[in-house]
């Protein structure tokens, strides 16, 4: 007894459900802490996953552990990524409905890596049948490939996703993984020409130049180091001692190859022509107007980008304007030179970025002769995206990055409080309801039309006139001011914690304060390339440029959707996609900001876990009800001929015959209740000990009922 309470006491509890002074923060966190210092990452609260990263590889992930974990209900063994998991792919079996699992947590908490492992899982244990045995492969590999193009080192996370993920895995009515489809949101496409001191560019600049053997880098004409080109210097670091840029690249172009990509060429022709753009440099005449100091730097750049030197000479130093029905020329100044240029880089970089992600569903595209068996099929859905992020200097990227990351909070006080609470009043369950801090009023300040800070930002990109970034603050200034979460150096007053600068406003985000400086935001928001630079990208005979770049779009006169309303939008539609599906949750902690491993720094654990709601969720989980389901369901499902009274029919009120069923399992009353329409019961052990009897019993049934058949006929 003794050795056990000390083993309780060392490795503290593996559900906080079970934790004695669940009311308690300080004991929360001092059980996170202690299973951290055992190397015990994973704690549940009900069957929300609480996730600490360990900044070094634990011996837990082997294919013995998925093993362990297949088909074994959540109670029975320790939590792991692996039963969250496993446990996702039987409900989606057994009830036959969609489901999700949403991973969050700040930047570098390790949601990628959750990800992975869970998508790692899937491949390894699901069955396969022939043709889908490469499935999983791909499935795999459309990682590296994804993470080289879309993932920097930052100063948060080394290998940090600068664009978020949801991806789809379809499975056939018999659990086979079939298919695949990425959803990818908001590129970070800004770092392509710009990087913060101490973060890179995206991964696969410097692993082209690491890894790329001498033949290829001469063909694109590029030299090795890295601080000869003027997108990678930026930050000054050019390298990362836990990356090998050398040996991921071996790893893209395997992926690559897996994945069953013949384009290599062309793309590799445009990474490194984004690094010729950048080396791209201008001179002002004495009118003032800008030419082109490195000739030879265009004549290689166009060839990269297929496209004509003179032309691309042309649309970089001058802008094409329609006025009066007529087409007339002006000549770009230095400054507008420049910005045209990053903007080509920029569009040229997140286009083919948008268009790998194509590609890559192609690969992964469910093959026409399964259609037939999807007829009855499922899918789990995995959401990766960017974590919440506050910076020394936060720009209109860590504005969309916080806000996804308000909606995903928003989603699960949704799922996970708000409507759980609702459930049991809707259902006449006393209740006592539990306080918790709901989102939304941010993401109204943010996302409200007419009013929230997108449809301001887009008022004032579109106003005709002198608008500019500082106007755009004032015309907040004028419509937020007083709003609880908004904050301005001339609202404060004075009165604020922290010194703001005037270029500033604040958002009290759910997760913490974070200053954004306005500079940006107006063009970011625009997102404009000239017309002439997108005709010569239109004529260019790489295809995947030409197939990036379309004619329609530069005779189409009407405006695009400004940036953050096209990422509002999306996120609105991803919303519809994950309330349409069972979802569970993985919640990522950071335990230091030194990405070290062994290191639990309790303020930065206490802050995430107040801001994740993970007390409001253990309050809410240890006074529920674990189960539940529809009377019908209940009584239909397994439960209905364990019981004699209810077997075959029941054909009394359906209340009852759920009442007679469970009290022939030997229930004891406060182990359940009875609500409207559904019934609840209390503790999933009891009711996982319950449905692994019915299994167990399965074969019975099934065999009575054969013999039942065999009588008949
Ligand atoms: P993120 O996805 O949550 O950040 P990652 O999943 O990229 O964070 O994790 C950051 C780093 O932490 C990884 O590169 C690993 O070094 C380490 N790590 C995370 N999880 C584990 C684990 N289970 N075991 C060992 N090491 C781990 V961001 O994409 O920046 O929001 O935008
Ligand atoms: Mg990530």
């Amino acid at each position: 007894m003794e050795s056990a309470l000390t083993a309780r006491d060392r490795v503290g509890v593996q559900d906080f459900v079970l934790l004695e002074n669940y009311n308690s923060e300080a004991a929360f966190i001092e059980n996170l802490r202690r299973r951290f210092k055992e190397n015990l990452v994973y704690t549940y609260i009900g069957s929300v996953l609480v996730s600490v990263n360990p900044y070094k590889e634990l011996e837990i992930y082997s294919k013995q552990q998925m093993e362990r974990y297949r088909g074994v209900s959540f109670y029975e063994i320790s939590p792991h990524i692996y039963a969250v998991s496993d446990n996702t792919y039987r409900a989606m079996r057994t009830e036959r409905k969609d489901q999700c699992i949403l991973i969050s947590g700040e930047s570098g908490a390790g949601k990628t890596e959750a990800s992975k492992k869970i998508l790692l899982y899937y491949a390894v244990t699901c069955p396969t049948n022939d043709c889908m045995a490469a499935l999983g492969d791909r499935l795999l590999q459309s990682n590296p490939v994804l993470e080289a193009f879309g993932n920097a080192k930052t100063l948060r996370n080394d290998n940090s996703s600068r664009f978020g993920k949801y991806m789809d895995v379809q499975f056939d009515f018999r659990g086979v993984p079939v298919g695949g489809h990425i959803l990818n949101y908001l590129l970070e496409k800004s770092r392509v020409v710009h990087q913060n001191h101490g973060e890179r560019n995206f991964h696969i600049f410097y692993q082209l130049l690491d890894g790329g053997d001498e033949d290829l880098l001469k063909t694109l004409g590029l030299e090795r180091n890295p601080q000869n080109y003027h997108y990678l210097v930026k930050g000054n670091c050019p390298r990362v001692s836990s990356i090998s840029d050398k040996n991921n690249w071996k790893v893209v172009m395997k992926a690559l190859c897996v994945i069953g990509f013949s384009e290599e060429e062309k793309l590799l022709n445009i990474i490194a022509g984004v690094l010729h753009l950048g080396n791209t440099q201008f001179g002002e005449g004495e009118e003032g107007e800008t030419y082109i100091t490195t000739e030879t730097q265009i004549t290689n750049l166009a060839k990269l980008l297929g496209v004509d030197g003179s032309a691309l000479t042309e649309a970089l130093t001058h802008k094409k304007l329609t006025a009066k029905g007529e087409e007339m020329i002006s000549p770009l100044n230095f400054e507008q030179a420049m910005s045209a240029r990053d903007a080509l880089a920029k569009a040229v970089y997140g286009r083919t970025f948008s268009w790998l992600v194509e590609k890559i569903n192609q690969s992964l595209a469910v093959k026409v002769q399964t259609s037939i068996i999807l007829k009855a099929s499922s899918v789990i859905g995995l959401l990766d995206i960017y974590g919440f992020e506050v910076l020394q200097h936060n720009s209109f990227e860590q504005f969309c990055i916080n806000y996804c990351n308000e909606k995903l909070q928003q989603l699960f006080i949704e799922l996970t409080l708000r409507s759980e609470q609702e459930e049991y009043e809707t259902e006449g369950i006393a209740w006592e309801t539990v306080q918790y801090f709901d989102n939304k009023i941010i993401c109204d300040l943010i996302e409200e039309k007419h009013k929230g800070i997108i449809s301001i930002l887009d008022e004032e990109c579109l106003r005709p006139g002198e608008t500019c970034d500082v106007s755009f603050l004032e015309k907040l200034e004028d419509t937020l001011g007083g709003h609880p979460h908004f904050v301005t150096h001339k609202l404060a007053n004075g009165k604020t914690r922290r010194v703001m600068s005037r270029e500033e406003f604040r958002l009290l985000h759910y997760a913490g304060e974070v200053n954004y400086n306005v500079n940006g935001f107006l063009d970011k928001n625009n997102d404009l390339l000239n017309r002439n630079l997108k005709e010569v990208m239109c004529q260019s005979d790489n295809q995947i440029l030409s197939h990036c770049f379309r004619r329609e779009e530069v005779m189409d006169q009407k405006r695009p959707e400004m940036a953050a309303t096209q990422f509002k939008n999306s996120l609105m539609k991803l919303m519809e996609i994950l309330m349409s599906k069972e979802p569970s949750y993985v919640r990522c902690i950071k335990p230091n900001d030194a990405k070290q491993p062994g290191r639990f720094d309790e303020v930065l654990v206490r802050h995430q876990v107040k801001y994740l709601g993970l007390m409001e969720n253990l309050r809410v989980r240890r006074a529920g009800f674990a189960y539940r389901r529809r009377f019908e369901a209940f009584l239909q499902r397994w439960y209905k001929p364990l019981c004699p009274e209810t077997w075959p029919n029941w054909h009394g009120r359906l209340v009852d015959g759920v009442s007679t069923l469970v009290n022939h399992l030997g229930y004891k009353p406060e182990e359940f209740k009875l609500g409207r329409s559904k019934i609840f019961i209390r503790f999933p052990k009891t009711l996982f000990n319950t449905e692994d009897a019915l299994e167990e019993k399965k074969p019975e049934i099934v065999n009575s009922l054969l013999c039942m058949c065999l009588c008949f006929f």
